[in-house]
């Protein structure tokens, strides 16, 4: 009690006789906040790729039928394009002068349809992005999820091309001693297609519930970039080739 009657008094006389601390700074240490882990795993990505020549594209999370579907050679009755996988904004029956639905974009393969259209070859460019799809929400699912896509096209540009970029990124991002598997996939914009895997960095290969047992996790979708989409998008397929890649951000 005396010591808060010698304080008090100190206070209403002059602060510097208590002693000789600002009183009014701040605390410290001064916590800024962190990065959040999509945004760290998504830095890390545009790193890699810019390190061997990539830019980072961006374009809009609404989009339009023809950037999302048609350009990327997906067929008109394709399931992807059913209200129950895709978020529709509004209807619009297709005609030349429009280019149909309005919807969230359900990848950001789109943003790559108009660079595609907008700039002449060699392209190479990455697009990180959020993406909308109608799905059952659940532990391992979300409706929203986070996507880095990436395109390179140029005259010769070849499957040996892709896998070998694909080594690099899977050797800076998951450590230098990772390979890498190619497993066959069908998607409407490559052709030929392939599933990647990296070796188990959790259980060393040996096998564990994170790779049920087998060893591998899949990383991300790839493949050749289908002729249709290329001339879709004005480039010609006869002296262009290129290849493209998808991973989703949430797992890694
Ligand atoms: C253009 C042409 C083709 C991008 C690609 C994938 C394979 C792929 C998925 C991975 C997990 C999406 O988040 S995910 O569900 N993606 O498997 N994406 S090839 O292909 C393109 C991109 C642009 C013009």
């Amino acid at each position: 009690f005396e010591k808060y009657n010698e304080f008090k008094s100190g206070l209403q006389s002059d602060k510097k006789t208590i002693c000789s601390i600002d009183l009014t700074r701040p605390s410290f240490p001064w916590h800024l906040g962190s990065r959040h882990p999509i945004s760290i795993i998504r830095n890390e990505i545009i790193d890699i790729f810019e390190r061997i020549g990539f830019t980072v594209s961006e374009g809009p999370e609404i989009e339009n039928d023809d950037n999302v579907f048609t350009k990327l050679n997906f067929a008109p009755e394709h399931p992807a394009r059913d209200m129950q996988d895709t978020f529709y904004i509004s209807r619009i029956s297709p005609e030349d002068s429009n280019p149909g639905d309005i919807l969230l974009r359900t990848h950001t393969s789109s943003v790559q349809v108009r660079v595609m259209q907008s700039q002449k070859p060699p392209i190479r460019t990455i697009s990180p992005g959020r993406v909308f799809r109608n799905e059952a929400i659940s532990a391992r699912a979300h409706c929203i999820f986070h996507q880095v896509e990436g395109l390179y096209i140029d005259e010769n540009v070849s499957f040996a091309d892709l896998r070998q970029t694909l080594l690099f990124f899977a050797r800076e991002m998951y450590g230098k001693n990772t390979e890498i598997r190619l497993r066959p996939s069908y998607f409407p914009f490559t052709e030929p297609s392939a599933e990647m895997d990296v070796n188990c960095t959790i259980c060393g290969g040996r096998g564990c519930n994170v790779c049920k047992y087998t060893g591998w996790l899949e990383v991300l979708g790839c493949g050749m970039v289908h002729p249709a989409g290329l001339e879709a998008c004005n480039i010609d397929s006869k002296k262009y080739t290129g290849f493209a890649f998808g991973m989703g951000i949430e797992r890694p």
